[in-house]
């Protein structure tokens, strides 16, 4: 039995989970019943496999979208993506007018200090917590203080 639960706590340490970072996730404020928000960030992948991310998500909303905004003629319009690729030792940034985290169904308004958890899923399987921060309602980047 002992051993049965080290082999299980050595399996659950995925060489892939550790090596996929969410950092500095971000997103605005969203006042006056607004109900959905868009989450940026930097997904980082420090391992030398390449990872696609096929999802993030969470708990404080009930949908979530990976979408990239694109420009053509002067309209934006945003394109629903169904995985992203992270090649190994690269990173791929998610900001205002690209890539994003579409929280649809809010739950409850976001107000500026306040912390999202997120939920990454890989697809190799692996699965991976991040934290967003809550800034302001114009906020450009991610919120320092
Ligand atoms: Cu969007």
């Amino acid at each position: 039995m002992v051993r049965f639960i080290l082999l299980m706590l050595l399996c659950c340490q995925s060489a892939f989970a550790d090596e996929i970072h969410f950092a500095n996730a971000w997103l605005r404020a969203t006042p006056g019943g607004m109900t959905s928000a868009a989450v940026y960030g930097c997904l980082i992948n420090s391992g030398d496999v390449d990872e696609f991310v096929v999802s993030i998500t969470s708990e404080q909303a009930e949908s979530a979208m990976l979408h990239r905004s694109v420009s053509n003629n002067g309209m934006t319009r945003m394109v629903h993506a169904d995985e992203i690729l992270v090649k190994a030792g690269t990173q791929v940034d998610f900001e205002p007018g690209g890539l994003h985290v579409m929280l649809m169904g809010l739950h409850k308004p976001f107000i500026p200090g306040d912390t999202v958890p997120l939920r990454l899923k890989l697809k190799s399987g692996a699965e991976l917590n991040a934290t967003a921060k809550v800034g302001g309602i114009a906020q450009l980047r991610y919120p320092r203080q």
